[in-house]
């Protein structure tokens, strides 16, 4: 018997290559923390409360599986409310960069913080997204950029996975940004965080990936390299900050590493897209960072498209370029901004923001097999979540076979 079965719903099970996968009048059956069966109800094998233990019925709601952000930074303390003033008056991103403002300023209160303000302002911004229907969050460091700070957030990152019913994938970008006391040294800071930060990461399990900001701004390809390299020698998986304002080249080097993900690419060419293609690295666009940053340029949808590359969305949630922790606002921003349909949108969001994180096989789809997390919604179609923009409609999340309630 299963232990739980869902009835009198709809489902978007986001299951074959493309569309939504839609089952009207569906059924989903739970057990433990999988997914047992999922099916049309008049397909059933017997009658339901023969089949399962427990039965919730849906009034016909929508069902989705659990919304997935694979690029956030969540973790971080201070705000830059201040650098925001700055750039309505003319002022650009870049340039408040160069002057040691921007993530400069994120690091000195990020050094400055306790584990529990850090864990606590993180825990605020991690329940506005599960209130969206998000059971899976990867979480980056990268406001540290010495060893205890870099430490000190992929704990607290860690600790929220214990505290939440979600599904928290870390990653290490100790490579975010050159912190002023290495000044002019930036091969030097490379070295340290290759031979002695990532180490000592390892040693504590605290990171399921490796990232890289490569950018004018940020790292050159061979300093990207080299960590790509360091992250080899402990089979962490890469992904990289690429193309977000100038193209560095930085999408092709990733690929060839088999990044998981090139992340932003508004600038990215061909050449880079066929290689993410051929090493089945996924595209994460950052409609939030591409607005709040003002940019003019659009990521190459339609190369991405003609390459079928996985485009996946996220809300790079961070106090700089996107302070936003509203998933479903990067749903409406992805296609009006980007121009992605709402289908893809969606998609972006589930299966491919689940190949986006190495874990395509576990989450991101309603299959039999995979994790039950799933969101529930008072909308008459999925595709409505990416229509309205300032809204929530998730009226329940169940994670891991279990119900978190309904709103
Ligand atoms: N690109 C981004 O959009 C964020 N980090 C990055 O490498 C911005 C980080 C910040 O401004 O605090
Ligand atoms: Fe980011």
């Amino acid at each position: 018997m299963w232990d739980s079965l869902w009835l009198d719903v709809n489902l978007a099970t986001m299951m074959p290559d493309e569309g939504i996968g839609d089952i009207a009048d569906g059924a989903i059956a739970v057990t433990d923390d999988k997914i047992s069966w999922v099916g049309k109800r008049a397909e059933l094998p017997a009658e339901p409360s023969d089949l399962a233990k427990v039965i919730h019925k849906l009034n016909y709601q929508w069902l989705t599986p659990g919304l997935i952000d694979c690029h956030t930074h969540l973790v971080y303390a201070g705000n830059r409310a201040q650098e925001f003033n700055l750039r309505m008056q003319g002022m650009s991103y870049a340039d408040i960069a160069r002057q040691g403002g921007g993530i400069q300023t994120t690091v000195a209160a990020t050094r400055k913080a306790s584990v529990d303000e850090l864990f606590n302002t993180a825990a605020r911004r991690l329940s506005a997204l599960m209130r969206e229907g998000v059971t899976t969050v990867e979480i980056k460091s990268g406001y540290g950029l010495d060893e205890s700070t870099e430490i000190k957030m992929l704990r607290v990152a860690r600790k929220l996975a214990e505290a939440f019913p979600v599904t928290i994938k870390t990653t290490f970008l100790g490579a975010h940004a050159l912190p002023s006391e290495y000044k002019n040294r930036a091969d030097e800071y490379i070295n340290f965080i290759c031979e002695q930060v990532l180490p000592a990461v390892v040693a504590e399990k605290l990171a399921d990936a490796v990232d890289v900001f490569c950018e004018s701004i940020g790292f050159s390809q061979a300093q990207a390299e080299q960590v790509f390299k360091a992250a080899q020698r402990y089979k962490l998986p890469v992904k990289m900050h690429a193309e977000q304002l100038t193209n560095s080249q930085g999408a092709l080097l990733a690929a060839k590493y088999n990044a998981l993900s090139a992340d932003h690419l508004e600038y990215a060419d061909q050449q880079s897209i066929m290689a993410m293609a051929q090493h089945g690295t996924v595209a994460v666009l950052l409609p939030g960072a591409f607005y709040f940053l003002q940019e003019k340029q659009q990521p190459p949808i339609d190369l991405l498209r003609e390459y079928k590359v996985p485009i996946a969305i996220a809300t790079d949630a961070n106090p700089g370029s996107s302070p936003t922790t509203s998933l479903l606002l990067m749903l409406n921003m992805a296609c009006v901004l980007l121009g992605l349909t709402p289908t893809e949108a969606l998609r972006g969001i589930t299966i491919n923001a689940a190949k986006a994180l190495g874990i395509g096989e576990t989450v991101g789809s309603l299959e039999v097999g995979k994790m039950a997390d799933f969101a529930v919604w008072g909308v008459d179609h999925p595709l409505d979540l990416a229509y309205g923009y300032g809204f929530n409609p998730c009226v329940g999340i169940v994670k891991a076979g279990k119900s978190l309630g309904n709103r």
